[in-house]
């Protein structure tokens, strides 16, 4: 059996950011499908067992069950060593590990299920709003990699795994065109792309919900 076993789907890049730190770290993990179009996070059975905040992803490791990908990914650069960064920058690091659960993740991923993963149409209103919001953190991040290869130190860490997380699926979905818009950070998903290991969301996690996207 695996060392990890991921609650997960490929839609999620909360989840995907967990599942590519795994591989690209070369642990052995496995990952639980889940029915995320079931409502499977509303079960009450299933938040008592799994996960009481009704969200993936969920990773159990040696015997526990965590939750929150920041955190998730922050222990297991604790843990395992790989992808850590050193004490002097674990301020920065985590700094940035806020900002982007807060913002960078946060305002990307909501305006691309806004955009095309509601079951019907949303107003355009909340569409714009979501763009503003995606727009100023992405224009934050995109200076900061300006002159930096990864957002903290020199090498990848953990922060880049959970930053990457909603930036590698299609522009279809996102809405965005990272090569255009924001050439640095499109630059830096690059570099992680590189990373042995590396597979885009719908390779890396096939298991669960396949969620239907709405064209545009
Ligand atoms: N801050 C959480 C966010 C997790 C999250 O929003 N998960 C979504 C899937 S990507 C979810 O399970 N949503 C269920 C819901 O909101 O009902 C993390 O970083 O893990």
């Amino acid at each position: 059996m695996a060392g990890y076993r991921l609650h997960c789907i490929g839609a999620s890049g909360n989840s995907y950011k967990i599942a590519l730190y795994l591989t690209c770290a070369n642990l052995e993990w496995e990952p639980v499908g889940f029915d995320f179009t079931g409502g499977m996070m509303r079960d009450d059975g299933w938040r008592a067992e799994t996960n009481a905040m009704g969200e993936i992803p969920v990773l159990e490791a040696d015997g526990i069950s965590l939750s929150q990908s920041g955190a998730i990914l922050t222990w297991l650069a604790d843990t395992t060593g790989h992808f850590a960064v050193p004490d002097e920058l674990r301020f920065e690091a985590q700094r940035w590990m806020y900002f982007d659960n807060h913002k960078f993740t946060n305002n990307f991923a909501m305006h691309r299920f806004q955009r095309v993963l509601t079951a019907e149409p949303v107003h355009p209103a909340v569409l714009e709003f979501l763009r503003n919001r995606l727009e100023a953190s992405c224009a934050i991040v995109d200076k900061h990699l300006e002159t930096r290869r990864f957002v903290v130190g020199d090498a990848p860490s953990y922060v880049d795994f959970s930053m990457v997380g909603y930036y590698f699926y299609p522009t279809a979905e996102t809405g965005v065109d990272l090569a255009v818009e924001y050439p640095h950070i499109d630059a830096w998903r690059q570099r992680i792309a590189a990373l042995p290991g590396w597979k885009p969301p719908y390779e890396m996690i096939s298991v669960g919900s396949q969620l239907p996207v709405r064209t545009v």
